[in-house]
């Protein structure tokens, strides 16, 4: 899979994205990221991409030849049958969640655009923009986090990316429930020790107690998660195990 990011700030980009397990994955050659400088294609002399906005108001705005300059080198040589996605990251988007990030794992390409300032010019979103997509309900002065946030979520979802022992795992949110509480050595710190059942080594009670943890995190923490699981899994209510009735005289 492939990210494009289109961003005045493309070192800030690849510096959150060269790290760790994603820039790993980039060298191994599952995901492919390329940051694009949308300064470059600034049209005049000075090299500028804001603007003042028409009607007045605060601040500047970034001028959409530009953006959209930028965008056309991008997809210029891409194939006819790419399956792509033009994404602008703002707080008036479609909420970014997991099924989100699944459903743009299946994609070839993923162009995420980041605005700055007090955002772009709406003609360069009627332009080129497929979706606008909000990370959360708070503003920020960039898209690049929230870009940066995207590709992690939806990398994390290819083949090869995680080890393959824990990319099926069970795990908070993807199973519909927050995750349970977990433990490594030592088993006492700070006079808090382990739970015992996950030292009892019996699989059953262990996955039990996790189940039970989950759920009573996710009915404190998330109640419209919980609700959700519920209506999904309902509980299997164990049929009180009935008295064998003691057979009446005479009875066979
Ligand atoms: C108001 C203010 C509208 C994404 C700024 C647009 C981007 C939050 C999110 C902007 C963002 C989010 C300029 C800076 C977009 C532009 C960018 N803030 N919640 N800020 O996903």
């Amino acid at each position: 899979m492939k990210f494009d990011i289109m961003t005045l700030f493309p070192d800030m980009v690849r510096t959150v994205l060269d790290a760790s397990i994603i820039g790993r994955a980039q060298k191994s050659g599952c995901i492919e990221v390329a940051c694009h400088n949308i300064r470059d294609h600034a049209c005049n002399k000075h090299n500028n991409v804001d603007d003042t906005p028409f009607g007045g108001g605060m601040g500047m705005l970034m001028a959409a030849p530009p953006i959209c300059r930028c965008y056309d080198a991008i997809v210029e040589n891409a194939p006819a049958d790419e399956r792509r996605r033009c994404v602008y990251l703002s707080p008036k988007g479609r909420a970014f969640t997991q099924e989100v990030a699944k459903e743009y794992a299946s994609l070839d390409r993923l162009i995420l655009l980041c605005g700055h300032y007090e955002g772009i010019d709406q003609r360069a979103i009627e332009e080129i923009v497929d979706e606008e997509l909000s990370v959360g309900d708070y503003v920020l002065t960039g898209g690049e986090l929230p870009a940066c946030l995207v590709v992690d979520a939806v990398s994390r979802l290819i083949d090869g990316v995680l080890p393959a022992s824990i990319a099926y795992e069970e795990e908070s949110i993807a199973g519909g429930l927050l995750e349970y509480p977990q433990y490594t050595r030592p088993v006492e710190f700070r006079g808090r020790t382990v739970p015992p059942v996950l030292l009892s080594g019996h699989h059953e009670n262990i996955r039990q107690w996790r189940e039970e943890q989950a759920l009573a995190l996710t009915r404190e923490r998330r109640p419209d998660l919980y609700e959700a699981y519920i209506a999904a899994h309902p509980p299997k209510v164990k049929k009180p195990r009935r008295k064998k009735k003691p057979k009446a005289e005479g009875e066979e």
